[in-house]
């Protein structure tokens, strides 16, 4: 669990505590308190972001990489000489007296109060990795009330992804870097971030925005009212764009029901109802995300989808958010799918269960989950083939791999997670409901969104199937899996 989640467990907890809020950044930055006394008397880490932020408002201005402040490097002077990357925590020890700390403390507090600007006031004049960074970063961690514990947890952590890359400078892993201080800080939901997310989402559609909303704004210049044959050329540009016959036809039908009950026959009404239709199509249940741990994730999906990539990134982010986890080599069939899936883990500094090419992937299961249990392993992630010597093989395999998974551990596995290449656009559709069939399918994630001109099936698979879309691919780094948000997603497309 997060340092965050803790203290809003504990808030909750503790309902004598003030109602007030004090500032998120301390002034005075006591020197090793207690994770608990400094935890219940640290603030909520965003006291101006909105809840509910509007993405599309936004992207344009907020800078995805803000650029340093000019060069003022404040402990230039102070500190000694450069301790190692790996000196121990306790020489990085910060006392609010020191000139350079008051300083950045002060600029803190005046930046505006969202991530990439807290960063980049503390990445001013800090251009490589090592110690200066890691006194940095474990002042920003404890400027916002975090226990030094997560502080250092965080620092080892992305130092040794850092080694592992062989990154120095800066620029190629400030990206990196804040899409972890999101997570471990959870700020992901702040405004600032979900626009670095929009716009992401905006870049990684272009292809299927030439498709759909280009070619949606040619028919808008090109009518003046919603007629007939303005609705047969809408029916065009959508199946064009992989939105399938089926899901257009019920796309138009509801969205001339929509125009006929808000009374407009002007296209320069279309694009609001369009964006609102689409936001319907996503729109999902709630559903019980409380789960007996360890929760227990089966990955399905036929072969290059990107399910083992997939495992990498959200078992990256699980951890980044305090969980442990564990993820096991379901995919036997292949020798070099488990070596794949063992180098990801290493990476992302998860653990790794496997037995080997041919081994049973029911009994990888099995044992994974026992580990999982007997270790206290927050999650489990299972990879499964994707590819067997036949359709009737592959889902006979899963549906062992569920029975012996729901006879280890009830409820488990807890989700079945369906994951589709997006580049393979209608075909995609028919993968759902084979999975969906033999399987089982309780989320779908969307890989290869990025530089597919296809991302029209997203329409399809929500409309048809009406099974969520949790996360979208867009990117092969670990920060481009990223949470579905229909409403983005109909922003962006429509754009
Ligand atoms: N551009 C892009 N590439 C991706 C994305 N997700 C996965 N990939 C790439 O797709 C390829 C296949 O991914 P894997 O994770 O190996 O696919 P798999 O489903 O495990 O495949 P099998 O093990 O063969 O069944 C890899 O080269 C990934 O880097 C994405 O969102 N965008
Ligand atoms: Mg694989």
């Amino acid at each position: 669990m997060g340092f965050f989640s803790k203290l809003k467990f504990w808030q909750k907890q503790d309902t004598t505590k003030p109602q007030d809020a004090p500032e998120a950044v301390e002034a005075t930055l006591a020197p090793e308190m207690p994770a608990e006394a400094e935890a219940t008397a640290a603030p909520e880490p965003t006291p101006a972001a909105a809840p509910e932020p509007t993405p599309a408002a936004a992207p344009a201005e907020t800078p995805v990489e803000a650029p340093a402040a000019p060069a003022e490097v404040p402990n230039a002077d102070a500190e000694p000489a450069a301790p190692q990357r790996d000196a121990a925590p306790e020489e990085n020890k910060l006392t609010a007296e020191e000139p350079w700390q008051r300083e950045l403390t002060l600029r803190l507090r005046e930046a505006e109060p969202k991530l990439s600007e807290w960063l980049s006031v503390v990445l001013d004049g800090v251009s490589t990795r090592g110690a200066e960074l890691d006194t940095r970063l474990s002042f920003l961690f404890r400027a916002l009330g975090a226990p030094e514990s997560e502080a250092r947890d965080f620092r080892d952590r992305f130092n040794s992804w850092l080694d592992m890359m062989e990154y120095e400078d800066v620029a190629d892993f400030r990206s990196e870097l804040q899409y972890r201080l999101a997570l471990a800080l959870e700020l992901e939901d702040e405004e600032d971030e979900r626009n670095r997310l929009f716009l992401k989402l905006s870049e990684g559609l272009e292809k299927t925005k030439e498709r759909i909303s280009r070619r949606i704004e040619g028919l808008l210049s090109a009518h003046e009212t919603m007629d007939d044959a303005f609705w047969d050329e809408l029916e065009e540009i959508l199946i064009m764009a992989d939105v399938g016959y089926e899901a257009t036809a019920k796309l138009i039908a509801n969205l001339r029901e929509r125009v006929r009950k808000a009374g407009v026959t002007e296209t320069s009404a279309f694009k609001d109802l369009m964006r609102e239709e689409l936001e319907e199509v996503f729109r999902t249940e709630r559903r019980i995300t409380a789960v007996n741990p360890p929760e227990v994730v089966l990955m399905i999906g036929v072969n290059g989808a990107g399910k083992t990539t997939t495992i990498a990134k959200l078992a990256h982010r699980a951890q980044m958010q305090g969980k442990k986890v564990l993820v096991a080599a379901g995919d036997t069939f292949r020798a070099a799918a488990m070596e794949q899936l063992q180098v990801w883990a290493e990476r992302v500094g998860a653990g790794f269960f496997g037995k080997g090419e041919g081994a049973d992937p029911a009994a990888v299961a099995f044992e994974a989950v026992d580990i999982a249990l007997r270790d206290g392993y927050d999650m489990v992630f299972v990879d499964t083939a994707g590819r067997l010597h036949t359709k009737v093989d592959l889902m006979a395999e899963l549906t062992k791999i569920r029975n012996v998974l729901g006879k280890k551990h009830p409820g488990a596995p807890h989700r079945s997670v369906l994951v589709l290449d997006a580049t393979t656009g209608q075909n995609a559709l028919s993968q759902v409901k084979l999975f969906a069939d033999a399987a089982g399918i309780d989320e779908i994630i969307l890989t290869k969104l990025d530089g597919t001109a296809k991302g029209g099936v997203v329409v399809a698979i929500a409309l048809q199937h009406g099974i969520p879309i949790t996360y979208i691919g867009l990117g092969e780094k670990m920060e481009d899996l990223r949470p579905f948000n229909g409403k983005d997603f109909a922003t962006a497309l429509l754009s």
